[in-house]
């Protein structure tokens, strides 16, 4: 019985430990455990990265605007201040030299523009054109251009005067004499404009810029009487 019991324990001992030791196997080789919907991160759907989307374009093109219209305000500001500074230039020339800066023989009151070469930009800064200046006084002093900013273009003695939109400053001198010149705006073809201007304007000159869209006698025109 001592001997029958041993080998029984013997055994029971055995199996244990080969059991044992196939779960100790068994561990390297279960399959990964499949995760559960619990424990999964969140997903987005199609339709929620869509309105995400969309949402972020607006934004951008609300910001996009707001800049743009920023920055035709600021050019617009800059404009103003550019035409205000021709006026006067022309007012001091005028009431120095009791008459205006223009060629002998020059009598339009059309506008015209002072694109690179004009003999009127030429005076204003100070050039002896046709005996016009000869103290060579400065009468305006514009920056030279830069892209987006309008100023000075050209080399000297053939000067250019750029609004920012890369259009000529336009000019309309009292030619007459009469101290009045012909309003523009009788020309621009916004009816809201053009039907309550004036038909003259008073003063040696007016000046103006054809605006963000490139073309003059529009609504967006830029003018020195306005
Ligand atoms: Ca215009």
């Amino acid at each position: 019985m001592g001997e029958v019991g041993g080998l029984v324990f013997g055994l029971t001992v055995t199996l244990n430990i080969g059991q044992n030791r196939k779960c100790g196997k068994n561990r390297h080789i279960l399959p990964m455990k499949t995760p559960t919907h619990s424990s999964r991160r969140p997903g987005y759907t199609l339709i929620e990265i869509l309105v995400v989307v969309s949402i972020i374009s607006l934004l951008a093109a609300m910001t996009n605007s707001a800049i743009q219209t920023v920055l035709i305000r600021t050019r617009a500001a800059k404009v103003a201040t550019d035409l205000k500074d021709l006026v006067v230039g022309i007012s001091m020339f005028t009431m120095e030299r009791s008459r205006v800066p223009v060629p002998p023989g020059f009598q339009s009151e059309e506008p015209f523009p002072l694109h690179e070469g004009s003999p009127v930009l030429a005076v204003l800064l100070g050039e002896n054109r046709y005996g016009l200046n000869a103290s060579e006084t400065v009468y305006i002093s514009p920056k030279p251009g830069s892209n987006g900013a309008g100023g000075l273009v050209g080399n000297t003695g053939s000067y250019g005067y750029m609004d920012p939109w890369g259009q000529p400053y336009y000019l309309v001198v009292d030619a007459s004499y009469n101290e009045r010149v012909p309003n523009p705006d009788k020309k621009n073809s916004h009816e809201a404009i053009s039907s309550r201007a004036a038909d003259e304007l008073f003063g040696r000159s007016a000046a103006m810029s054809s605006g963000p869209d490139k073309r003059l006698f529009t609504k967006d025109d830029i003018v020195s009487w306005r």
